[in-house]
This record gives structure tokens, C-alpha cells and sequence, in this order.
């Protein structure tokens, strides 16, 4: 079924992360530009701890790409990771006489435990590395790459912070996206993003971290992504599983979602009305509590997904755990952490919601070329009109 699919390699403190994306059609302009500017979005956030000011996120362009436009071959991306000098020993693929100390106070919350046991580890640092979110940023040069597929189509996304602890942004009618890119934890309520900033600096003295509510949106999709016909076609699923892949996240949600649980349906469901021509059609969505994906396909209206990011579990402050070597209670292991990584969680989400939406995209509209996409698209919206309206209708 994969229209489109990705592989991402590396670990946290190893030499960078790789990432190879295949499926793409050939003829679409794709520079390393275009993936900087999310990688840059991903650094930021108020609540990031020390690594955030080594890093320097790229992503190099090794294969897939001739004279700006792709190949139809796999695109290949590297990520260097500035912190790897300060690691080259302890991270030497090759054996080295000091391996540096093992990590065995397993961190609660983390995939520490779970992880060294299945795969019979002495040093959780095994499991640790590649758990770690600093994945998130290949994840986030794929997603670049699958948002300048779509853009070509006219969809583009926007992510923000609706809640970090116990703060939640006021519901805004018009969302003002300068406002979010301009709030240091992508809050689009100015009062809201002041108590957030306050919450993250609360909580540092404690060592302690903070979890959080981020939206996305993916503007533009047209009817018809996804399918209702089986489990694993249904679109929201597949951004379900997408996003709660990211790091941290534990819940995922869809326009009204959980909210709309407490109410019957006659204040649920979205009628459908006459409208002036929208999208080819005299009809519409009157509301858009579906948020944008009804029986597993895609209606045409905005696309809105919600995820829960929980406090990181690394604390400066740590909890109570075992070693893993004796069994014996012990505080966590630390290392230098963040406090909140809700703001970059969103442009993560951002990234996975894109990469979904591209890959239903070359399910949807095939071709080895943009070109043919391009008319398989033109001649489904061309479709999508009353029946009387069509060639033979
Ligand atoms: C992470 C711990 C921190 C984060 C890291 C994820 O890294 P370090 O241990 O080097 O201080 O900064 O996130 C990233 C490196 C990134 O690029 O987002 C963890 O344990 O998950």
C-alpha cells in the first residue's frame, strides 16, 4: 500500500541521523532550503535544555536530487550531529578501550526498561540513544520533504501550543499564525504563552518537566485522501499512529474529538448545506467539529489532529527506580535534559500529520512523475461535483 515511505537511522549522540525517503515522483523541485526552515522551527521553543545550543540542524541533500529537481530515487538526507565530538568514544561504532561509564538507573517513563530487557543490554545507553528524540529532527527533514510534495498541490500546515501544564490557550475564532511563530512556546494567545513561559521557568528549580496539548493543521487537502473501505487505509488512523509515534506523545484526537463525547449528536455532527461554489460544489460543511476526515477519507475541510505530549521523564530532579545490574532501589539516571518540549512537539506533529498526507497523496494520485499527479489530481477534482454536473451525469 505504501505509496510513499520513509526509514530514519542514527542515534542521539552518534555522527547524525540518515534518512531515506522513497516513492517520490520525479520533476519535484526540492533544495536543501526547503528543509531548513522546519528544522530551525524544530530547535526552538522556550523549555529546551543545553543541546539545543550545539546543535545546528541541516539536513544535506546525498542522493534522490539532480540540479534542484528529484529523481523518482531514493532521496537520501544526512543530519550531522554537532555533539558527536564530546561522544566519539562513547559512541564509536568500532570498539574502543573505554566504552565510558553504563548506564543502569533506568528512568521511569522512558523506553529504558522496557527496552535493555527485550534486547538483553547491560548499558540502557543502548536504548537510550536511539529513543531519544533527537530522531525528531530526520523526522522533521521528511516531513519538509513531504510538505513540498503537497505544496505543489496548494496544501500547506500549521501547527500550535494549546495547553503546557496546567495553561491552556483561550479558543480563538481566527487563529493568528504570526502570533504563534512569534510566541516562544508557539501559543497563539498572547496572555496564555506569558503563563506558559512562567510554568516552564516554575518548574526548573524543581527539576521537574511538563507536558502538553498541540493542534495541527493541514490546509488544503482535498476530498477524498484515505479510504473508508479497510482498517489500515482510514486516514485518520494512520495520522493516529503517526503522530502517537513521536516521542512522548499519549493521546491523538480529531476535530471535537474527546470534547465532543459530552454532547449529543444533534451538536456534533457538521450538517451539510448549500453553499456558493466551494472546492467545485454548491454544498458544504456548515462546521468543521469532524475535523476534516470522516469514514477514513479526507472532506475537503481542514484537517485538525490534536496530541497529548506528556512531561518528559527525564528529570533533574530524578525518580525513584531500580538498577538494573543489582535490582536494588536507586534514584533515575540524568543527563542534561529539557524542561518542555511541547513547542517543538508541535512542529514535529506538524512533519508526521505531512508525511501521512503526502503518502495517501501517491496512493491516491500514483504517477512516477509530478506531471502525471498532476492530471490523476486535476481529473479527480474535476469529479468531485453533483452528479448532473459530470460529462454523462
Ligand atoms: C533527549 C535528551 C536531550 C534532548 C534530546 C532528547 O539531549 P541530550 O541528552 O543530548 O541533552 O536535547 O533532543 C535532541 C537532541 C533533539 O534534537 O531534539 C532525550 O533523552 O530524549
Amino acid at each position: 500500500m505504501a505509496g510513499l515511505r520513509f526509514l530514519t537511522g542514527g542515534e542521539s549522540h552518534g555522527k547524525g541521523l540518515t534518512a531515506l525517503i522513497e516513492g517520490l515522483p520525479a520533476g519535484l523541485p526540492l533544495s536543501e532550503d526547503d528543509i531548513a526552515g522546519d528544522l530551525a522551527r524544530r530547535q526552538g521553543g522556550y523549555g529546551r535544555g543545553g543541546r539545543m545550543k550545539i546543535e545546528k540542524d541541516r539536513a544535506e541533500i546525498r542522493g534522490g536530487v539532480r540540479h534542484g529537481l528529484t529523481l523518482g530515487s531514493p532521496v537520501a538526507l544526512w543530519i550531522e550531529n554537532l555533539d558527536w565530538v564530546n561522544w566519539a568514544e562513547k559512541m564509536s561504532a568500532e570498539p574502543v578501550e573505554y566504552p565510558g561509564e553504563r548506564v543502569t538507573r533506568m528512568r521511569p517513563g522512558h523506553a529504558d526498561m522496557p527496552g535493555a530487557l527485550k534486547y538483553g543490554f547491560s548499558d540502557v545507553r543502548n536504548v537510550l540513544e536511539r529513543a531519544s528524540a533527537r530522531e525528531t529532527a530526520a523526522r522533521v527533514a521528511v516531513g519538509a520533504v513531504a510538505k513540498r510534495l503537497v505544496a505543489e498541490f496548494g496544501v500547506h500546515f500549521r501547527s500550535h501550543t494549546l495547553s503546557i501544564g496546567n495553561v491552556e490557550a483561550a479558543v480563538l475564532a481566527e487563529l493568528d499564525w504570526a502570533a504563534v511563530d512569534a510566541s516562544p512556546v508557539r501559543c497563539a494567545d498572547a496572555s496564555a504563552s506569558e503563563a506558559m513561559v512562567a510554568a516552564i521557568d516554575a518548574q526548573k528549580p524543581n527539576g521537574d518537566t511538563l507536558g502538553g496539548v498541540v493542534e495541527v493543521r493541514a490546509i488544503g487537502a482535498p476530498l477524498g485522501l484515505g479510504s473508508h473501505v479497510h482498517w489500515d487505509r482510514k486516514l485518520d488512523g494512520r495520522i493516529a499512529q503517526a503522530v502517537c509515534s513521536i516521542n512522548a506523545f499519549k493521546g491523538v484526537d480529531f476535530g471535537d474529538g474527546f470534547a465532543g463525547t459530552t454532547r449529543p449528536g444533534s451538536e456534533v455532527h457538521d450538517v451539510i448545506l448549500p453553499a456558493e461554489q466551494w472546492q467545485g460544489r454548491s454544498w458544504r460543511h456548515g462546521s468543521n467539529r469532524h475535523g476534516g476526515i470522516q469514514g477514513g477519507m479526507s472532506t475537503g475541510e481542514d484537517i485538525v489532529v490534536r496530541g497529548a505530549v506528556k512531561p518528559i521523564p527525564t528529570l533533574a530532579h530524578p525518580l525513584p527506580s531500580i538498577d538494573l545490574d543489582t535490582g536494588e532501589k536507586v534514584l533515575a539516571h540524568h543527563e542534561r535534559s529539557d524542561v518542555c518540549v511541547v513547542p517543538a512537539a508541535g512542529v514535529v506533529a506538524e512533519a508526521m500529520v505531512a508525511i501521512v498526507i503526502a503518502e495517501a497523496w501517491m496512493e491516491k494520485f500514483g504517477g512516477d512523475t509530478l506531471e502525471s499527479l498532476r492530471r490523476a489530481y486535476d481529473l479527480h477534482m474535476s469529479g468531485l461535483v453533483p452528479r448532473n454536473q459530470l460529462p454523462d451525469g
